[in-house]
């Protein structure tokens, strides 16, 4: 009697990519085999995640990356893992990744028509205290007759293909969101090492009080930033303020946003007049996520972040997204100070 509660009809990641593949009658079936290579990154970087402390992961690896950052072990085990599963899936022609200065080429990949953006572990300064952290990823197409250029890849994100990311926390999250289509949840279950649908179709939440951004930095923010921050506080009208979350991980703030609404923001400031977070890999799938879910996402000029086109692969934005109420406020108050 107990298996009749048990649902055997069970939509994973590779039988929705089937599904997915099946309504797109053009699908040559690369970019099904591209995420699979990519779904297969993530099992093994949350693996390596859930066993860092025990098997002496944790700390860092002794050298730096293109901006500057001290690279974790574990940046460097999961940039390898997927740049290998990038350049073995054979359709994937170029890679950006957050760990790496320059674009890598797998030339050996003749018949490859995608270009990847990563950031194998966005949040590494968390990883050894045991937070979220997250694998954020962005799918161009090449142009028609490319063979595979930086320009395949210095796109804005009206351009892409498919976004998403995963967070590694509790436990491991899939998020995934394809051209003009919805944004779908999955969940990594250990015991038969699928990811299983289990947030189909998600919708952010008009509004809700919550703010997520790093106040320590507000010594240096623009007087527009500080009022829109300093006017969540007041109680309104009876109301209560805003409640302030921030976890440091953009993926963990992110997918916590994106479940119960409010706003994340990484503004740019007098300190990093360009913001601190990266295009490429960072602000542009996000946009894309929030912008299918509902959502807005600007930079800190209040142009829609997926209209922003980088110069280089590894330039930085300013941020504000969230629920479709929250950065209409945001927006108010830039053009209130202007
Ligand atoms: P990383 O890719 O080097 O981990 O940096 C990006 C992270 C984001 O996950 C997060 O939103 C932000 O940096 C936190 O920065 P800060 O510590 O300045 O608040
Ligand atoms: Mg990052």
């Amino acid at each position: 009697v107990e298996t009749e509660k048990i649902n055997t009809n069970i939509v994973t990641l590779t039988r929705f990519l089937t599904e997915e593949q099946v309504k797109h009658k053009e699908a040559t079936g690369d970019f099904t085999l591209l995420c699979h290579a990519l779904q297969f990154s993530f099992k093994s970087i949350a693996y390596y995640i859930r066993r860092a402390t025990l098997v002496n992961l944790t700390g860092l690896a002794g050298s730096s990356n293109t901006t500057g950052d001290e690279q974790k072990k574990l940046d460097v085990i999961s940039n390898d893992l997927f740049i290998e599963a990038m350049r073995s899936s054979g359709k994937c022609a170029l890679l950006v990744s957050e760990e790496e200065e320059e674009v890598i080429y797998f030339k050996d990949a003749k018949d490859a028509r995608y270009a990847v953006a990563c950031d194998p572990i966005d949040g590494s300064s968390n990883l050894d205290a045991g937070v979220s952290v997250g694998t954020i990823f962005a799918i161009h197409k090449l142009a028609e007759e490319s063979t595979g250029t930086k320009e395949d890849i210095l796109k804005p994100g009206t351009e892409l293909v498919a976004a998403g990311f995963t967070m590694y926390g509790a436990s491991a999250q899939l998020v995934i969101t394809m051209k003009g289509g919805s944004v779908n949840g999955f969940t990594l279950d250990n015991g038969v090492g699928e990811f299983i649908l289990t947030h189909p179709d998600m919708r952010l939440p008009r509004a809700r009080s919550i703010y997520s951004v790093n106040e320590g930095n507000s010594l240096y923010w623009e007087e527009n930033v500080k009022a829109y921050f300093e006017s969540l506080k007041e109680a309104k009208e009876g109301g209560k303020p805003y409640s302030a979350r921030y976890i440091g991980s953009m993926v963990a703030d992110a997918y916590r946003t994106l479940l119960y609404g409010g706003v994340f923001a990484y503004p740019a400031d007098k300190k990093s007049p360009k913001g601190k977070l990266r295009i490429l890999y960072e602000c542009a799938p996000m946009a894309m996520v929030f912008e299918n879910a509902g959502g807005q996402a600007v930079d800190s000029k209040m142009r829609r972040l997926m209209e922003v086109v980088p110069e280089h692969i590894h330039d930085k934005s300013g941020i504000f997204m969230g629920s479709w109420d929250e950065i209409e406020k945001v927006k108010a108050f830039h053009k209130l100070s202007q």
